[in-house]
Parts: C-alpha cells; sequence; structure tokens
C-alpha cells in the first residue's frame, strides 16, 4: 500500500538491508518523502510500490535531499557508496555499525567536502524499529546543529540519544555495550554447559539466570561507575576481591568436573587474581578497569 508523505521532511537513506528496510518502512509510515538507494536494486522493488523513491545511484540519492542516512554493512561499503556523491551542504548520518576511530575519518573526510555529520549507533534490531515502547534506540554524536535539526525525524524510527560532539562517541557508547552484552553471552554459554549433561532442563536454568543476571548487573555497573569516579574501590563494595578469588577456585573445579572447557571464564579469573596479587583485596572488581587500561 502507498503511503501519503505529503509534507513530512523528505529524507535520503542509503542501504536497503535488514535494518535499512526497517528505518525506510518506519519513515514512510511517519510520512516523510524518502529516496533510497541500494546496491542490489532489487531490494528497493517493494519500497517502490509502497511509494518511496528509487534512486539509480548512491550519488543521485545524495543529491536529492539535504538529510542523508546511511545504513551499510561496515566502514568499506560507507566510503564506497559515498566515493562519487557530492556531499556539499548535506547532513549526513552514518548509522552503520564502526569503530570510533571510523567516524572520526568519516566525519573529518565530509566536513572536508562541506558536509555536517552525526554518527549513529543503533541499539535495536530491525524488529524494534518504528514500534513505539520497544526499547530500541539510537546513539547520535557529532555536530549539534545537525541533530538539533533533524531531531524529529531522527526520532521517528527509535529513541535518539545524543551523547556529544566528538563523532565518534556515538560509536563508542555503542561498542561498550556491545562489548558488555558479549561478556555476558560468554557467561550464558558456560553456564548452560555446565548443565548440559545432567538432567536439569536448560528451561529450569532460564528463568534463574536471567533473573539473577538482571539483579547482578542492576547493581554491579552503579557501583562500579561510583568507585570508578572516587577512585575509592573499597567503600561500598559488598563482594570482596580476595573472597571472589577464593571462589573461583570453585567455578574452575566445578568445570574440570562437569567436562566444561574454561576459556570463557580464564581470562577474567587470571585478571581477578592479578588484581588481588598486587595488594588489593578489600576492593571490588572495578580494579579490572584499571588493569586493562595499563
Ligand atoms: N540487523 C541487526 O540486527 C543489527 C542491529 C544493530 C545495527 N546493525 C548494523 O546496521 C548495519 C546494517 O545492518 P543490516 O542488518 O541492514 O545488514 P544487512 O542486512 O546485511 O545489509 C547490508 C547492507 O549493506 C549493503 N552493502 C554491503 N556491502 C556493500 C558495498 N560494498 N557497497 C554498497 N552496499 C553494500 C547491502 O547491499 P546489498 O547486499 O543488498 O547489495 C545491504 O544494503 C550494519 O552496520 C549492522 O552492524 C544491524
Amino acid at each position: 500500500m502507498r503511503q501519503d508523505t505529503t509534507g513530512g521532511t523528505p529524507l535520503t537513506l542509503l542501504g536497503l538491508g535488514a535494518m535499512g528496510t526497517a528505518l525506510a518502512r518506519a519513515w514512510l509510515a511517519a510520512g516523510h518523502p524518502l529516496t533510497v538507494w541500494n546496491r542490489t536494486a532489487a531490494r528497493a522493488e517493494p519500497l517502490a510500490a509502497e511509494g518511496v523513491t528509487v534512486a539509480a545511484t548512491a550519488a543521485e540519492a545524495v543529491a536529492a535531499n539535504g538529510l542523508v542516512v546511511v545504513c551499510l554493512l561496515d566502514d568499506a561499503s560507507v566510503r564506497q557508496a559515498l566515493a562519487g556523491a557530492d556531499l556539499a551542504g548535506r547532513d549526513l548520518v552514518n548509522l552503520t555499525t564502526g569503530t570510533p576511530g571510523q567516524a572520526r575519518d568519516l566525519a573529518d573526510w565530509a566536513h572536508e567536502r562541506g558536509a555536517r555529520f552525526n554518527g549513529g549507533g543503533v541499539m535495536a534490531v530491525p524488529r524494534m524499529i518504528g514500534v513505539p515502547g520497544s526499547g530500541g534506540y539510537v546513539f547520535y554524536s557529532g555536530s549539534r546543529e545537525l541533530f538539533e535539526a533533524h531531531r524529529d525525524v531522527l526520532a521517528v524510527p527509535a529513541g535518539a540519544r545524543y551523547v556529544g560532539t566528538d563523532p565518534g562517541f556515538a560509536a563508542l557508547h555503542d561498542v561498550a555495550l556491545l562489548s558488555a552484552m558479549t561478556g555476558m553471552f560468554a557467561g550464558i554459554a558456560h553456564a548452560f554447559a555446565l548443565i548440559r549433561r545432567e538432567t536439569i532442563a536448560p528451561g529450569d536454568l532460564a528463568p534463574l539466570l536471567a533473573d539473577w543476571l538482571g539483579a547482578m548487573a542492576a547493581s554491579s555497573v552503579h557501583l562500579t561507575a561510583a568507585q570508578l569516579a572516587s577512585g575509592d574501590y573499597v567503600t561500598g563494595t559488598g563482594s570482596n576481591l580476595a573472597m571472589m578469588v577464593a571462589a573461583n577456585d570453585t567455578l574452575r573445579r566445578t568445570a574440570q568436573e562437569q567436562g566444561v572447557g574454561a576459556e570463557l571464564l580464564q581470562p577474567y579469573l587470571t585478571l581477578m587474581a592479578r588484581r588481588l596479587a598486587d595488594g588489593h583485596g578489600a576492593e571490588s572488581g572495578t580494579g579490572v578497569v584499571d588493569l586493562l587500561t595499563g
């Protein structure tokens, strides 16, 4: 069905993968005239039937509107797609996952070509896009003027959170959250491996794990933040490092008894033991942050 897009702010979107297509549909549904480009043209056909304008090249799509959003696979694909485009006077918003350094380099490159720039970090999966209350949001950083000018349009697919003028900060926030999630996934995999050969159903462990991880995350992230801010890693500590390192031996031995590899746990246990050996037994685990940053 064709959407009525009279009166909305027009914009361009480069990239119609799973995320780009979800973004496109959210802007269309909100009444924004949309020009799109995708390397594989066939992917744009369903959207053309819904009312988007399909450009033949990325350069043509960029020329169509002042606001240009990019959501491609990676930094290299963004560079390739934008190589022949005239960015003068454009507001470029890159929602492609990348490193902070890549975002800063792209911002410099865009500024040299007369564009304002925002980097983005999408904290949502496609099914959360355009769904109010889904909890999905996007980090933005870079030109404050760009963000303020387009805040309402950017907030259509998911909540918009501006995290500073450094164009790399959106990526840094994104990757910080994804890295924490990755560590959590590692812990979940290890926990299920421990019970794998037993008569405990994974479905019985699942709610216990979910509740425990939620409770531990809620307390530990705030304690760690407060201790890093004060530089005092003892005040507020409930479970100290000396006790935790002693208990870590039980984690290692249980893995051994259950025939489970400890490779997901061991790097973190090693860092905790190093911090204890440095004489910090009364602290929480916050000192591991110092070990990582050197
Ligand atoms: N999908 C997700 O769950 C996550 C959620 C968090 C954010 N990510 C990031 O979003 C970027 C796009 O992800 P996606 O899900 O849309 O990815 P794909 O479905 O694989 O689509 C990739 C698009 O990129 C185009 N593309 C790839 N290489 C090139 C290139 N060299 N030149 C031009 N375009 C290129 C591809 O085009 P085509 O294969 O259809 O021709 C798609 O449009 C990504 O950074 C995620 O990390 C998504």
